[in-house]
């Protein structure tokens, strides 16, 4: 006889999936996290604060009704911008004043932008200043983790990069905890670097050593491979030329591409020979 057994996994993470729908049904969860006093109507707040919000956290913080977790978030809003992960009588009474037009709470996080420099920007200096605006007088602006300079709604801060592409994280943060965050990659070359004759070895180059300046006749030798990574610049000297015998590896990308020019000071076509 034969017996047809369903196997464990399946049964798993079809009880997984029950078990997260009813989760959601029963607290109404709500992909944000925002402070903002909106529990009402129960299971399906309705994107007011008005006296049922109020009413239902009074009866939260008498014990009367249990919250759920996302209750427990959306109904702590007291003290006011820094919130104490309880509901009790304070946030009932700023619920009550939120709905009674007595109050607005902040909830927008402060704009920022960077103005000093673009995304994939090469560099030559390993000190940058990063600089750009912020829309919020109140806020604190921190360049990779460091607190930046504010005034007179702009930001500045220095950073030290390392060679290659560095990841620069630029975080706005308000007095009642709204963030904001933009993150570009600078690329610090320690170039220019000076190449000619044969290459022996398999070779990489990239922006850590860009721009490559070929100052004479420049060969890849057989078995051997020049790969040249994203965002490299490769300047070929008038009449020299780039002759590959092994392999030459091409590996730009649309956003930093691989760029080969003439290294005249005018470019004309023909300068080098590829
Ligand atoms: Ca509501
Ligand atoms: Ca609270």
């Amino acid at each position: 006889m034969v017996r047809c057994v369903e196997s464990r996994p399946k049964r798993f993470f079809l009880f997984l999936g029950l078990l997260l729908g009813f989760l959601l049904l029963s607290t109404g969860l709500r992909a944000d996290q925002v402070h903002d006093g909106d529990v009402a109507p129960r299971g399906n707040p309705d994107g007011q604060v008005d006296i049922a919000d109020a009413l239902i956290l009074q009866r939260i913080a008498s014990g009367l009704i249990t919250p759920t977790a996302d209750e427990l978030i959306h109904g702590d809003i007291a003290p006011i911008c820094n919130q104490d992960g309880i509901i009790d009588v304070s946030d009932a009474l700023v619920a009550i004043r939120l709905a009674t037009g007595q109050l607005t709470l902040d909830l927008t996080p402060p704009v920022i932008t960077i103005t000093s420099h673009n995304n994939n920007d090469t560099v030559y200096n390993a000190n940058v200043t990063i600089s750009g605006a912020i829309n919020d007088s109140t806020a604190s602006v921190y360049v990779n983790g460091t607190p930046a300079t504010v005034s007179n709604g702009t930001y500045s801060a220095g950073v030290t990069l390392g060679a290659g592409p560095n990841t620069i994280i630029v975080d706005a943060i308000d007095t009642c905890q709204n963030q904001s965050q933009l993150q570009i990659t600078l690329n610090y070359s320690t170039g220019p670097t000076n190449v000619s004759g044969n290459i022996i070895t398999n070779t990489a180059w990239s922006v850590a050593g860009s721009p490559y300046i070929v100052g004479g006749n420049l060969t890849v030798n057989p078995g051997i491979t020049l790969t040249v990574e994203q965002g490299t610049e490769v300047k070929i000297g008038s009449t020299y030329g780039l002759i590959v015998n092994g392999s030459l590896v091409i590996n730009g990308a649309e956003s930093s591409p691989v760029t080969f020019t003439s290294n005249a000071a005018v470019k004309a076509a023909g300068d080098w020979q590829g």
